[in-house]
């Protein structure tokens, strides 16, 4: 196809559904003849980084060489979708430039929960852990996460379905006509 690459980068809480509509998205994005990747968790976190933690030096790390692998993405015309929580505003602005510096569009999607839902929703039961102290450093009760303030696109998914927040996001691609 004719299409370019564009980096649609995923940013929240634990448990706010960033891999959830990653997945959504990506399905919507095959299934209409795009081609597109997904960076997540599940195959970064294992892999590439699989060296790294969760101290502010491994995180900074950690979302570094995401953003270089995404952009490599973008650059061989794939939509790379990343999922990471990514709390810290100067790494993904670091990402950004890194994909504007190359004339590589890039959508920072910030997906907004309120804490107390994502902490209810626990899927993991992650966050009971870190209230009882057994995982330190975790994000949005012994971490912090610095929210957006001007990203593309505002999500909050304690009022949209995963369904509405694709294609919330898929619009703003067509309205780019980045896809
Ligand atoms: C936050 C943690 C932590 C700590 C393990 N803080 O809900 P999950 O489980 O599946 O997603 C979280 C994931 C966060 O990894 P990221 O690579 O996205 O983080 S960052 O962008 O900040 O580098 C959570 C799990 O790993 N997890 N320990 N302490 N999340």
């Amino acid at each position: 196809s004719n299409q370019s690459g564009v980096t649609i980068w995923l940013t929240g809480l634990s448990a706010s559904g960033k891999s959830t509509i990653a997945c959504a998205l990506e399905q919507y994005l095959l299934q209409h003849g795009k081609s597109a990747y997904r960076l997540d968790g599940d195959n970064i976190r294992f892999g590439l980084n699989k060296d790294l933690g969760f101290t502010e030096q491994d995180r900074n790390e950690n979302i570094r060489r995401i953003s270089e692998v995404s952009k490599l993405f973008a650059d061989s015309t794939t939509i790379a979708i990343t999922s990471f929580i990514s709390p810290y505003k100067k790494d993904r602005d670091n990402a950004r430039k890194l994909h504007t510096d190359d004339n590589l569009p890039f959508v920072e999607v910030y997906v907004d929960v309120p804490l107390e839902v994502a902490e209810q929703r626990d899927p993991k039961g992650l966050y009971k852990k870190a209230r009882e102290g057994i995982i330190k450093n975790f994000t949005g009760i012994s971490d912090p996460y610095e929210a957006p303030e001007t990203p593309e696109i505002h999500l909050h998914t304690d009022k949209t379905t995963v369904e509405e927040s694709a294609q919330i996001i898929i619009d703003y691609l067509k309205s780019k006509n980045y896809i």
